[in-house]
């Protein structure tokens, strides 16, 4: 089956599997239970999506004893403007995560909320496209349960992430469409190997989508868009490398 991006793409290309799984849909279809199994919405879809596809397969997890000893900070290491300074300075205290976009309820995040959401861990293995790799521990909830709690609208294909700091002098952001969004593995991390996030790993919270190489794992999060469409933020390719250097918008590993 072909990869396609669109969610009503992709629910296109599954009608062939679905078919087959949903047979005799007219018998079972007198079943309510059945019938609000089946019809219950986005959830549903989106584990089709993900049954139908390998884009739900789970990244490979190690083990405490294969964590890297040194993990590289790559990029930003520190955003460095005035407004992160001062968040820095007084613990992230005042800082904000603003969920927003195509949803229902937008929400602002303290990070003790954040803190205080169910969360996940995870061992996994940080590709660079620049060629190195290494294994860390990552804590926090999944981005599926933010997104849940704010009610992304149908109309949303994309989540878009607005990160704190300038690279090279352009604002960093990146974007994951929703099967990446709602993968188990993709949480908002902020702790790292049984620490609180450092400044040099994306402070106080940056993206972990395990099934896509390092550029789009968005440190210093601020904002949370769902979006339709990437046209006009940034320059319309979905990332700042994929603006700035031609790298691929799905980077999958
Ligand atoms: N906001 C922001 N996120 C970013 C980057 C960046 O420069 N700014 N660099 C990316 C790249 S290329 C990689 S490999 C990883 C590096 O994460 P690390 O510093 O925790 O190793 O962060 C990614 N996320
Ligand atoms: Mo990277």
């Amino acid at each position: 089956m072909s990869r396609i991006i669109t969610r009503r793409g992709l629910v296109t290309g599954a009608a062939v599997g679905a078919g087959t799984l949903l047979a005799g849909c007219d018998r079972l279809g007198q079943n309510e239970t059945f019938r609000s199994i089946l019809f219950k919405g986005e959830d549903i879809h989106r584990g089709l999506q993900r049954a139908l596809t390998d884009r739900g397969a789970l990244a490979p997890q190690f083990t405490e004893a294969q964590m890297s000893p040194i993990f590289r900070e790559n990029g930003t290491r520190n955003p460095n403007t005035d407004a992160y300074n001062a968040h820095v300075a007084n613990r992230f205290a005042d800082w904000r995560l603003k969920v927003g976009g195509l949803v229902d309820r937008p929400l602002d995040l303290s990070l003790a909320q954040l803190r205080s959401m169910p969360a996940r861990t995870q061992i996994t293995r940080h590709d660079c496209v620049e060629g190195w790799s290494a294994i860390g521990k990552w804590h926090g909830p999944m981005l599926g349960t933010v997104l849940k709690a704010v009610g992304v609208r149908r109309s949303a294909r994309y989540v878009v992430f607005h990160c704190a700091d300038l690279y090279r002098g352009t604002p960093y952001y990146e974007s994951i469409d929703m099967i990446d969004a709602f993968h188990p593995q993709t949480i908002l991390a902020w702790a790292m190997n049984g620490h609180p996030l450092s400044v040099g790993h994306g402070a106080p919270v940056r993206l972990r989508v395990e099934r896509q190489l390092g550029y789009k794992h968005a440190k210093y999060v601020m904002r949370i868009d769902a979006v339709e469409s990437l046209a006009g933020i940034g320059l319309g390719k979905g990332g700042y490398w994929e603006d700035n250097v031609d790298y691929d918008w799905y980077a999958g590993i």
